[in-house]
């Protein structure tokens, strides 16, 4: 479902007069609703944010809470992982619904079954395989995965799923879904070469590749990546190192896997916050992420005697994430609180995963928070 034009009232709404509605509506609906912004939020909007986060923490939290509304401030799959995870009393909204993913979309369900089928009928070792999905997925994907008994995983506890799969099955296989570089970075750290790593391109027949590096590797990559992150390079790095020694590099593992093996450190956005963060005042920090998170620690931490600049020196915005501004957000919470007091209103915008789908990306989502 794409996002209907907000109407005129809002769309011609000044910023200021946009955050006032947006004050009171929250004030007048008290703990009834909680906003929820993740790291790549505008600063506006973060403004509103009763918890900022990266995607899956920010769902938990969610969760936790007795709010009725949940105002999810981030991509299309985030407010479908709030709402696998919310109660049954509990209500999702996305400020945009045009707010998506191109990472998320690069793995379709009907490729995604066609892939599972071609390795079913020619891979002799098909029983090893086990389906990861990053968190960054659509909900079909996590209830793929779940329903053919594999896991979610986030780019902060990625090693740690990958490590509870070989644990469990020294000759598991992983398909890797749907971002090659989270994949490849983090099964070349865990000691898997680069040449034992096979890759599915959807659309092709049999992936594209050769059949033989399917059945020997132990880690298939899909194709997918963020457009965000592929735009970091190693000559942006070289040029740092040359123009500031000092200066530090830390990457997200989005990155590709040169820009990753270059980087001082790499996390994910709340590892990345962290380490900045506690970092020694007179650190200089050159950031291979999304410019919102990134231009935040640099106003933050400026006062600490903290330095801070995005890789590259460019900014790096994620377009779909920048959708969420604070007219639509005015927009969803005068909604929202009409809805609340009674009116009889058309409600847009709310996210709602099918139960059966819930049911298995559920199963993902709990396996890769069991202990082992
Ligand atoms: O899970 C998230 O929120 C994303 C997209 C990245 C991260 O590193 O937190």
């Amino acid at each position: 479902m794409g996002q209907m034009p907000l109407p005129e009232k809002f769309l011609d709404m000044a910023g200021d007069e946009a955050a006032n509605v947006v004050r009171e509506c929250k004030a007048r609906l008290g703990k009834k609703v909680v906003i929820l912004g993740h790291h790549y939020q505008r600063d506006e909007i973060i403004e509103f944010a009763d918890f900022t986060g990266d995607s899956l923490r920010l769902s938990e939290i969610a969760a936790e809470q007795s709010a009725k509304y949940i105002v999810f401030c981030g991509v299309h799959f985030m407010a479908e992982s709030a709402d696998i995870l919310a109660s049954e009393d509990q209500m999702v909204f996305l400020p945009d619904m045009d707010a998506g993913c191109s990472m998320a979309d690069m793995a379709e369900i009907d490729d995604v079954e066609v892939c599972w089928e071609f390795l079913e009928k020619n891979l002799k070792n098909f029983k090893d395989i086990v389906p990861v999905t990053y968190v960054n997925s659509s909900a079909n994907i996590k209830a793929f995965v779940g329903r053919n008994g594999g896991y979610c995983c986030t780019s902060s506890n990625c090693e740690q799923v990958l490590k509870k799969i070989w644990d469990k099955n020294k000759n598991a296989k992983i398909l890797f879904l749907p971002d090659q570089h989270l994949g490849r970075n983090t099964a070349f750290k865990m000691g898997v070469p680069l040449n034992m790593m096979a890759f599915w391109k959807a659309g092709k027949e049999g992936g594209g590749g050769k059949l033989a590096q399917l059945q020997k590797s132990p880690v298939i990559l899909w194709n997918g990546s963020c457009c965000v992150h592929q735009k970091f390079n190693v000559e942006q790095i070289k040029a740092v190192r040359k123009a500031a020694k000092d200066m530090k590099i830390i990457v997200h593992p989005e990155c590709c896997f040169d820009v990753v093996q270059a980087a001082d450190y790499n996390g994910s956005t709340s590892q990345i916050i962290k380490i900045v963060e506690e970092s020694e005042p007179g650190s200089q920090w050159a950031i291979g992420t999304e410019s919102s998170l990134v231009n935040r620690l640099r106003d933050q931490l400026e006062p600490k005697g903290i330095y801070v600049q995005t890789l590259g020196g460019v900014p790096r915005q994620c377009s779909t994430m920048y959708r969420n501004d604070i007219q639509h957000l005015a927009w969803i919470m005068d909604l929202i609180y009409r809805l609340d007091a009674g009116e009889k209103v058309e409600m847009y915008n709310r996210v709602v995963v099918d139960d059966e789908i819930k049911a298995d990306a559920k199963l993902a989502l709990r396996r890769m928070l069991e202990k082992s």
